[in-house]
């Protein structure tokens, strides 16, 4: 077994001194951070994801193999993400919409928005969209990036682009949106102004939607 499949497999587990370990390993042989969320914390979580559907794993196995995840991007957020915040390319506010507690996909995307020079405002999971539209106004946020991994939860982010509007803050902001369940039609669909298929095009797209 190759280094990248026993740190899956370390996740997928729930071994966090393991994966704590091999994250240290791989990092000493010269393999680069950003690589391993593609390579190991993704894959890994999806292989969570399946065997949740397919009923092999329940609740406690699920948080567990999250929290394992979290050994690795520990190690790694200190090393993607610089101290070159002197002149941010942008604020995002960004976080996992009202009703939803997943963050881990939120905060691979925020760490590598934050590693591309952009400053965060980190809302955590479960945000209002009261939430949002305070923190746009007390930050001044050039953007935001909002998560859904439930198909009930979505709809969430419909109703924060309206309470934005409503605000009269959606002129000065742009939304963008993406989470396992959330595509570009959906995005069109609630007034977004982009979609992000994973973290790397989100960093693109936060980058479009800045530049225009
Ligand atoms: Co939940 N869960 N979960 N879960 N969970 C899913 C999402 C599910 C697909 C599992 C399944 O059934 N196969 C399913 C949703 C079904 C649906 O809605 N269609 C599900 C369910 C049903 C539930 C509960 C309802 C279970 C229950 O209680 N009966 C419950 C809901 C709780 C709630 O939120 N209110 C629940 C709870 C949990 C845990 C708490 C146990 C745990 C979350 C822990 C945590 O996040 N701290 C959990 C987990 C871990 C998962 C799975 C297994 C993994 C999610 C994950 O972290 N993926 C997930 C199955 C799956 O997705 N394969 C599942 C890895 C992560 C890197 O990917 O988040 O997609 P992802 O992020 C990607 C992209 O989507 C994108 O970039 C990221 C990196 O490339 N992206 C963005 C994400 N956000 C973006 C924002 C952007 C751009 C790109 O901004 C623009």
């Amino acid at each position: 077994m190759g280094l990248f499949e026993e740190m899956q497999q370390a996740i997928i587990d729930g071994k966090a001194p393991v994966v704590k370990e091999l994250t240290e390993k791989a990092l000493s042989q010269g393999v680069k951070p950003g690589d391993i969320f593609p390579q190991v914390i993704i894959p890994a979580m999806n292989e969570v994801g399946r065997r949740m559907r397919d009923c092999e794993f329940f609740i406690p196995e699920v948080l567990i193999a999250a929290r394992a995840s979290r050994a690795a991007t520990d190690i790694l957020r200190p090393l993607l993400v610089g101290d070159d915040v002197a002149r941010p390319a942008g604020t995002v506010v960004c976080c996992t919409i009202k009703g939803d507690l997943h963050d881990i996909g939120k905060n691979i995307v925020a760490m590598m928005l934050e590693s591309s020079g952009f400053r965060i405002v980190d809302l955590g999971v479960d945000a209002s969209p009261e939430k949002i539209v305070a923190a746009v106004r007390e930050h001044r946020a050039n953007l935001i990036a909002m998560s859904a991994l439930l198909t009930t939860t979505m709809v969430n982010m419909k109703a924060a682009i309206e309470a934005l509007d409503a605000a009269g803050l959606r002129g000065q902001v742009r939304v963008m949106v993406g989470g396992a369940p959330v595509t570009e039609s959906w995005a069109r669909l609630i007034g977004a102004d982009g979609y992000g298929k994973d973290a790397p095009a989100a960093v693109e797209l936060a980058r479009s939607l800045i530049a225009a």
